[in-house]
């Protein structure tokens, strides 16, 4: 079973199996989590994502996928990458979003990962209302089958909390 948690802060701070990042395609880093995650787990993740484009990802990562690296210096054993769709007010591209969570708790699966924190993926920079990226992200977690123990959604502010909080009771 799978049991949900809600945390409010920084996903690098958190000592899980997995961190899952928010990335772009190119896996070459960016802002927001992406950014926090390749700063504090230093330059092996970047060479990692570098070694995945020269071998398996030279187009990059597609939306709605999801790739492992090492977790460098964070206080996990893995990365695992995912590209969240961005968002459309003409185009509907919920499953895109949702699979991001059933591919990063598949490969956390693969893997071996027991624990997995999420951060509220294409609520930044990609413009996706927190509200409804709260209510894909737990509603895929939640009907997913997968052997994670926990995931933790961790939450930069307190918009995003009280949407999680909503989605949980
Ligand atoms: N810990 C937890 N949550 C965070 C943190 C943090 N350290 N920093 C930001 N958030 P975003 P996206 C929240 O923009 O929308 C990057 O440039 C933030 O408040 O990180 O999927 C990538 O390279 C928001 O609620 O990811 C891509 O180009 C949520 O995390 C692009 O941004 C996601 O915001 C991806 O955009």
């Amino acid at each position: 079973m799978t049991t949900l948690t809600l945390v409010q802060g920084d996903i690098t701070r958190q000592s899980v199996d997995a961190i899952v990042n928010a990335a772009n395609s190119s896996l070459l880093g960016g802002g927001g989590v992406d950014g926090a995650i390749h700063r504090r787990g230093g330059p092996a993740i970047l060479e990692a994502c570098r070694a995945l484009r020269a071998r398996h990802y030279g187009k990059g990562l597609p939306t709605g996928q999801a790739v492992a690296t090492t977790a460098g210096e964070l206080d996990a054993r893995w990365v695992i990458h995912t590209v969240g769709p961005v968002h459309s007010t003409t185009e509907d591209r919920s499953a895109l979003l949702a699979s991001c969570y059933r591919e990063s708790l598949r490969i956390a699966d693969e893997l071996g990962a027991r624990t997995v924190a999420f951060p509220a993926i294409s609520t930044g920079v990609y413009g996706w209302p927190m509200d409804d990226g709260a209510r894909i992200a737990v509603e895929t977690v939640r009907t997913a089958d997968t052997a994670v123990t926990e995931v933790r959604f961790v939450l930069f502010d307190d918009t995003a909390y009280a949407a999680f909080a909503q989605q949980t009771d």
